[in-house]
């Protein structure tokens, strides 16, 4: 349909908020103020003008009549979803006497943020918030949810976050996407390499789980869950003995090459094979194969971290690129994620120096059940924005027999009623992304964004930042931390000595929209990584003085619960994490909740393809449909996708299965190594 005459339409820049790696650049069509259809920048260098569909359709969820407009006071009992109207004077008022109330009472430690990055923006996710809860001198929230198993274990061996530029990785020649769910979680990846691959590339894909990305690549190897440290070592094997490796660069550019040797050479290929169900001689093909290809490019995913073991599998594989001197080669070299170049001033934007008393005790996010039910003294206030615990945390019987607690006072600041709004004593309406100023980097491409507003707050929605500094000067905290704009907050932010973002201006990023980090600077030359030895570390003195194994090692994992099939709880292609779980078109795509299961696992049970069936441990239990679809290892069930419960008639979230059993590193937590059985209903 063509405009009318009468009707504006424009064309306006936006960045796509969420806590995926591709951070997009947008381009929104308005009509009238009125957001209409919603597309990627075409000249963005990364987003080559596509986006994914989940917000493609964006506009549905800033638009949804189920987006909380004003403050919510809960009438009914906790968990029954009944709330009348309140103002936000009278909100402000409860929260600030609820907070003064508490701190007299039994200390400041009462008090628990529970924030994650529903928002990724540097203000609304860890800005504001954070200086408010320091200011108060609340529980600090290690935020261990996602990625810290993971990289604590590339921290040590590469001493940041960082590795290539995805953009170069057209050039590779060999691909390994190792626990990784690429053609859902990080498109743009994939457009890389599908242009790689034109240009000759192969593309191999482990997991545990034959999904969208194994039809795209040109090779699916299917592991055994948690047992990925074996198969790197078992590679490691074949390129030693085989003489496979670049000596120069060891020599070079790394320490410790005579320990890992040592390590592998007790993984020989038949070893190997028998640990992670992957044959030998694939094995002693992948390693040659990706030993004698340049440039190769590993993708390390988030999969391998969610496990006992999560941290050493990433460790170990983030070994593999140094073995064969891959590092600053175009193409080269590996990502698990890229978030050290971009790092701003943290200690300038979050203010930890606020803090009365630095010792406060400091609560694991993974453990918030435990937190909420035994901890001393109790946690008598919960504060949660930019996150729903209720589905995402694990042990979640235990994370809602803790929201249901009658003396905890819950605040949920959220754009819906989200199954953690259920408990909440009061709800407060936040704005979308499109509301508001902030800042977004990426944690895994290298450019920064500065967003602005492109419409009005919806209701009396407020953003993050304006709720934390309204509350902030309520409280009468001091007016030059609090009362200050989100431009001013950005610059506090970007004056630090990062390298990668010297010279970068607020004026820039303004006039520019994104802006490229400096990689200019050889960043694994000699002696310069952020390691204590400054190479690539085969062999860390900080783990062994951690008391963690300081070379390269497998360890099975280590659930308790005796039952006799591994659940690997991954994310699903339209929500991400449980945000987009009330949209009925992105629900309609995912259809229903289904855990995949081998033939024999389900002939051993009378279990058929279809079949409603009931997953359970000692934690608790749910119910769903069976998938028998050759897609696993025998021992094995997949499920896909962190379901609402609230609006999805009989769906049960699966974190009922899963344990606060801690990573080896990090404090990271263990989805993906959850013992379960399974029966037909
Ligand atoms: N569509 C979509 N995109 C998302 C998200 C989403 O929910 N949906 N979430 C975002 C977030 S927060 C994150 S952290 C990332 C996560 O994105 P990814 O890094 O892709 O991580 P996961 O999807 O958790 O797991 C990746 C793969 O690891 C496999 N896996 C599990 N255990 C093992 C193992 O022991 N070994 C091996 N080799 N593979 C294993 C799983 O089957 C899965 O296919 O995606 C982001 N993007
Ligand atoms: N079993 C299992 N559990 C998992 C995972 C898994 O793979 N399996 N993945 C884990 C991982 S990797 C992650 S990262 C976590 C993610 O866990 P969460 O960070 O909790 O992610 P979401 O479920 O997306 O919830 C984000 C919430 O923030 C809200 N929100 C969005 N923008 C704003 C805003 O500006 N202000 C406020 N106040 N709220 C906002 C959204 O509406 C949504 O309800 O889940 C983890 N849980
Ligand atoms: S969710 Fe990821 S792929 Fe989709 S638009 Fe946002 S950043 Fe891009
Ligand atoms: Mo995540």
């Amino acid at each position: 349909m063509s405009a009318t005459e009468s009707t504006k339409r424009k064309i306006v820049r936006s960045v796509c908020p969420f806590d995926c790696p591709d951070t997009c650049s947008l381009h929104v069509t308005m009509e009238n103020d009125v957001i209409v259809s919603i597309d990627g920048n075409p000249d963005h260098p990364v987003t080559q003008g596509a986006i994914c569909n989940k917000v493609r359709h964006l506009h549905e969820r800033v638009y949804h009549a189920d987006r909380i407009l004003y403050p919510l006071r809960r009438t009914g009992p906790k968990g029954t979803l009944e709330f009348e109207r309140m103002s936000w004077d009278e909100a402000y008022d409860e929260i600030v006497s609820r907070l003064k109330t508490a701190i007299a009472r039994k200390g400041a430690e009462t008090i628990l943020p529970y924030s994650f990055y529903g928002n990724m923006g540097i203000l609304n996710a860890e800005g504001m918030d954070r200086r408010f809860f320091h200011r108060l001198g609340a529980s600090r929230l290690k935020r261990t949810i996602c990625n810290a198993a993971g990289s604590a274990g590339y921290g040590y061996t590469m001493g940041a976050s960082a590795g290539t530029d995805p953009e170069t990785t057209v050039h590779t020649k060999y691909a390994l996407i190792w626990g990784c769910n690429l053609v859902s979680t990080n498109m743009h990846q994939v457009m890389y390499l599908t242009e790689a691959r034109k240009r000759g590339a192969k593309i191999v894909h482990i997991d545990v789980h034959r999904n969208r990305t194994s039809a795209w690549a040109d090779e699916f190897v299917g592991i055994l869950p948690g047992t990925d440290t074996a198969l790197a070592l078992g590679m490691m094997h074949v390129m030693i003995k085989e003489k496979l490796t670049d000596e120069r660069f060891i020599a070079e550019h790394t320490t410790g090459f005579e320990e890992l040797a040592v390590q592998a050479e007790k993984y020989p290929p038949e070893r190997a094979a028998a640990i992670t169900g992957v044959p030998a001689d694939t094995i002693v093909r992948l390693a040659r194969e990706y030993a004698g290809t340049t440039p190769s490019f590993i993708r390390i995913g988030n999969g391998l971290q969610h496990h006992d073991n999560g941290g050493m599998a990433i460790r170990t594989i983030a070994c593999l690129p140094a073995l064969v001197g891959q590092w600053g080669i175009p193409g080269g070299g590996a990502i698990k994620g890229n978030s050290h170049y971009s790092a701003v001033n943290d200690q300038a934007l979050e203010r930890p120096d606020l803090l009365p008393d630095r010792s406060v005790r400091s609560i694991n996010m993974n453990r918030l059940g435990e937190a909420l039910t035994e901890a001393k003294p109790s946690v008598d206030v919960l504060f949660v924005y930019n996150s729903n615990p209720a589905v995402v945390a694990p042990d979640q019987n235990r994370v809602r027999q803790g929201l249901l607690r009658d003396d905890l006072f819950t605040v949920t600041h959220d754009l819906f009623l989200t199954d953690t709004c259920k408990y909440a004593d009061i709800v407060l309406p936040a704005t979308s992304h499109f509301e508001n100023l902030d800042l977004y980097s990426s944690y895994w491409h290298l450019y920064l964004q500065l967003h602005e507003p492109i419409m009005e707050p919806m209701g009396e929605c407020k953003s993050n930042f304006t709720l934390f500094k309204e509350l902030g000067l309520r409280m009468g905290f001091e007016p030059e931390i609090f009362n200050i704009t989100e431009e001013q907050m950005i610059r506090e932010a970007l004056a630090c000595d990062n390298p990668f973002l010297r010279g970068l201006t607020y004026e820039e990023l303004r006039e520019e929209g994104s802006v490229k980090m400096k990689l200019d600077r050889p960043s694994l030359a000699p002696g310069k990584l952020p390691t204590p030895s400054g190479k690539i570390e085969l062999f860390s003195e900080r783990m062994q003085g951690a008391g963690l194994p300081p070379a390269p090692e497998y360890a099975p994992l280590r659930e308790p619960e005796e039952y006799p099939l591994l659940l690997v709880t991954g994310p699903n292609h339209s929500f991400i994490n449980s945000t987009f779980g009330n949209q009925s078109r992105l629900k309609k795509l995912e259809k229903e909740p289904v855990v995949d299961l081998h033939a024999e696992d389900a002939a051993a049970r009378g279990i058929a393809h279809g079949d409603a069936v009931r997953m359970w441990n000692g934690r608790g239990e749910i119910r769903l449909k069976a998938k028998v679809a050759g897609n696993v290892l025998q021992g094995v069930l997949v499920t896909q996708g962190l379901w609402w419960e609230h609006g999805n008639d009989g769906v049960q979230a699966v974190n009922a299965l899963t344990s606060q059993r801690l990573a080896d590193m990090g404090g990271g937590a263990t989805f993906f190594s959850t013992r379960v059985d399974i029966e037909k209903l």
